[in-house]
């Protein structure tokens, strides 16, 4: 199964937006593996961000995405990375269709709700940054005989 790497930002933890967040991952299908509350040291955003480490708007990140609790999970499924981005919606809450979670319950592009993993290789990587492999639980859904095909 594929896994990808979610994380509910400090604005949505701060409006109670896990349970939401959980509830439409879970509803879809998909399989929680690992789950924790955090509020992430620098060193662990800087890594999360290296690509964005030059951008002009990665002080603000960096300001932001410290400044409360940030809620770090793992899910499993089939094409896990594409389902959950679209799920999630475009970057831009502005540009997210209704029905995704950033359509649904964002404004700002500076506070997005969420982030989740954009291939299978930066959810690998994301993954080893905020977890360890025994943190990464395995068991089977009951209801993955009628899931997939
Ligand atoms: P994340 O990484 O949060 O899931 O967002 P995306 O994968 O959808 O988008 P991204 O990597 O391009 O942006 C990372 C993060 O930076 C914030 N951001 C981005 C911002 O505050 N201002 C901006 O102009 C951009 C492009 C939002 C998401």
């Amino acid at each position: 199964m594929d896994r990808t790497f979610v994380m509910v930002k400090p604005d949505g933890v701060a409006r109670g937006l896990i349970g939401e967040v959980i509830s439409r991952l879970e509803t879809k299908g998909l399989r929680l593996v690992a789950a924790k509350l955090e509020k992430l040291p620098e060193k662990k955003v800087m890594e999360q961000y290296r690509e964005h480490l030059e951008k002009p708007f990665f002080p603000s990140l960096r300001h932001y995405i410290t400044s409360g609790p940030v809620f770090l999970m793992v899910w499993e499924g089939k094409n896990s990375v594409p389902v959950v981005r679209t799920l999630v919606g475009a970057t831009n809450p502005a540009d997210a269709a209704p029905g995704t979670i950033r359509g649904d319950f964002a404004l700002d592009i500076g506070r997005n709700v969420i982030h989740a993993s954009d291939s299978p290789e930066s959810a690998h990587r994301e993954i080893g940054i905020h977890f360890s492999q025994d943190e990464l639980c395995s068991y089977k859904r009951v209801d993955e005989s009628v899931l997939y095909e």
